[in-house]
């Protein structure tokens, strides 16, 4: 997904899907590299958190995945909760919110645990995978795709509970406006262009609708691409190029993806869920 929002970004201000460049970061550098100007916009399962907000100087754009902390086990440990995990040892990769939020959780509870920490994912999956702890936790939406790699998936099992909030999103530096609202309302548009029943296949015809909403959004009415500093259709290349928000769910997590995640709290607002933008206006 964080790369498709990249790529749909290209499509919007260049007219090119592929005139992005993309620099693989772990956890550690990835602030760095969008401080010093390395990368323009930083679009990897990064959770927007105050410090990062601001102390860090960073923008966050929107939620592109509303996550949240889990933790995965060996069944034959036969354990069913995170409660039951006192004293064990918990993989994990450093520089992250998940490293932090174990030490909330195990010490509000009073619950021992070692936690052993990699900089990059490849070697806290190995760790685990080779028995080097007894849990492996991260992002739940990682779990599930970090499972998918293990040599036995089914003999590995995603506990309950669900620690924090992780909402996911692209962020940039502070102090370019323009930027932050490119990036920002590209991924409003996304989910505006769900609500609408907008699609990557009915893009074009939906150019003939009646609806002002969608008029807007598409560029026939409102002028609204020029305020963002593109022209009138950067939206219907957007959508064009990636498909609306629902389809780079499906596509990428969901059910068209080999992790079948459900849309759960990332279902729009009007279906149950918190994914909200904005009116295009
Ligand atoms: N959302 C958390 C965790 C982000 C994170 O980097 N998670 C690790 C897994 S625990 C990851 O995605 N690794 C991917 C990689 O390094 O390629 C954060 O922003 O701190």
């Amino acid at each position: 997904m964080d790369v498709d929002i990249c790529r749909g970004l290209a499509a919007a201000i260049f007219k090119d899907a592929s005139k992005v460049k993309f620099i693989p970061l772990t956890a550690k550098e990835r602030f760095t590299a969008l401080q010093s100007g390395e990368v323009d916009i930083l679009s990897r399962n990064t959770t927007w958190t105050m410090t990062r907000d601001t102390a860090l100087g960073l923008n966050f754009a929107g939620v592109t995945y509303y996550d949240g902390q889990g933790f995965m086990v060996r069944k034959k440990l036969g354990i069913a909760s995170v409660l039951e995990l006192s004293g064990s040892i918990i993989c994990t990769q450093s520089g992250t919110t998940t490293e932090l939020n174990v030490g909330d959780y195990f010490n509000a509870r009073k619950m021992e645990f070692k936690l052993i920490t990699f900089a990059k994912t490849e070697e806290t999956v190995q760790a685990y995978e080779n028995g080097e702890c007894d849990a492996f936790t991260s992002d739940a939406s990682q779990l599930y795709a970090f499972r998918l790699k293990l040599a036995e998936p089914k003999a590995h099992l995603v506990l309950p509970e669900i620690i924090s909030k992780e909402p996911l999103g692209p962020a940039v530096r502070q102090g370019d406006d323009q930027w932050f609202n490119l990036v920002k309302w590209t991924v409003f548009a996304l989910i505006g262009a769900e609500e609408l029943g907008i699609s990557r296949g009915n893009v074009e015809t939906k150019r003939n609708s009646e609806n002002p909403l969608i008029q807007r959004l598409l560029g026939l009415r409102g002028d609204l691409g020029r305020k963002l500093g593109l022209d009138n259709d950067w939206a219907v290349r957007l959508i064009g190029s990636i498909g609306n928000y629902g389809e780079i769910f499906d596509r990428n997590v969901g059910k068209d993806s080999p992790l079948k995640i459900s849309r759960g709290v990332n279902k729009l607002w009007n279906m149950g869920g918190i994914q909200y933008a904005p009116p295009v206006r």
